[in-house]
């Protein structure tokens, strides 16, 4: 038995270290894979206790089983950078959690028959199913919002609107930021301030999930440069291989001082990988960047989205 619990442990463990990356809906993922940490700890905490010894009374050994629940949660964390997992303090929390509820649940299983406890253990659950639920649903709103306001890709008027971009990290050299903002703004009230100053390719990338472009003439958007002339870089992906340049949309533009409204026609999207077309029916990403050589600098984007005929 024990060892049974020993290897699924292992393997439980084992788990927490490998590379997970995900090229579509990855907020909703990155959500559902954190959250996961409160009931995986909540087991690991369980089969933690198995390890208790048995002489100490039953306090005690959730006691040990939720202090090497949390002990694992903080560790993995602290580990998981050097297997190409990224390290959470989030996950950690959540961790901690769920060692915490499973090491509830362990204590008050031998008094399951007496009415108070089902009504403790019923609120503690509920409890927990909020903490887990609450973030996926919000995560999960995020795609609808997506949907909703296609073929509007970003015009920044709701706070959720953000979340759907996120800074271009390209290197361990760090990312730009963004910032909500309500200057230079062309739609509506708000405009979103990239600021290009840290990282190889700062800029911003936004999560497209798939999207189908295929019904649209342009990609069009406005840009706000406060500074001199520079070149503004581009990459859309679709759903197949675009790791290498090249095999995907890469473009480089000419972006003046002040304001520039860009319109890239869809036609020049579609050919835009060298020995192949984009598949402009499943969109995923796209990535609007600087090289840090043209930078560090700051730009506005605002009014994100796809036309019917060219952008005037
Ligand atoms: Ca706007």
């Amino acid at each position: 038995m024990k060892l049974l619990v020993a290897l699924a442990l292992v393997a439980l463990l084992g788990a927490f270290f490998l590379p997970m990356e995900f090229s579509v809906d990855r907020e909703f993922w990155r959500t559902l894979m954190d959250v996961s940490h409160l009931p995986l700890f909540a087991l690991i905490t369980a089969f933690c206790f198995v390890f208790t010894p048995a002489r100490l009374d039953r306090f005690r050994r959730c006691r040990n089983a939720f202090v090497a629940g949390a002990i694992l949660s903080i560790a993995i964390e602290l580990l998981q950078p050097f297997t190409g997992r990224s390290q959470s303090m989030l996950d950690q929390l959540y961790g901690i959690g769920g060692a915490a509820f499973g090491a509830f649940l362990l204590y008050i299983w031998p008094m399951r028959r007496e009415p108070r406890i089902w009504f403790v253990a019923g609120l503690s659950v509920v409890i927990f199913c909020v903490a887990a639920v609450g973030p996926i649903w919000r995560k999960h709103k995020l795609l609808a919002l997506r949907s909703e306001q296609f073929p509007v890709l970003g015009n920044f008027e709701k706070p959720d609107d953000f979340l759907l971009w996120r800074p271009n990290y390209y290197s361990y050299t760090g990312a730009g930021r963004y910032d909500w903002v309500t200057n230079f703004v062309t739609e509506g009230t708000f405009a979103m301030e990239v600021d290009a100053s840290i990282g190889g390719w700062p800029g911003v990338d936004f999560d497209a999930g798939g999207q189908d472009w295929s019904g649209y003439q342009a990609l069009a958007f406005d840009l706000y440069n406060p500074g001199s002339d520079f070149i503004l870089r581009m990459r859309i992906d679709d759903a197949g291989d675009c790791n290498g340049y090249g095999n995907r949309f890469d473009h480089e533009l000419p972006v003046s001082s002040a304001w520039n409204n860009i319109s890239i026609p869809m036609e020049e999207i579609l050919r835009g990988p060298r020995s192949r077309e984009l598949n402009l029916t499943e969109i995923r990403r796209v990535v609007i960047f600087i090289s840090i050589a043209d930078g560090p600098r700051k730009f506005f984007l605002d009014n994100i989205r796809l036309t019917k005929g060219m952008a005037p």
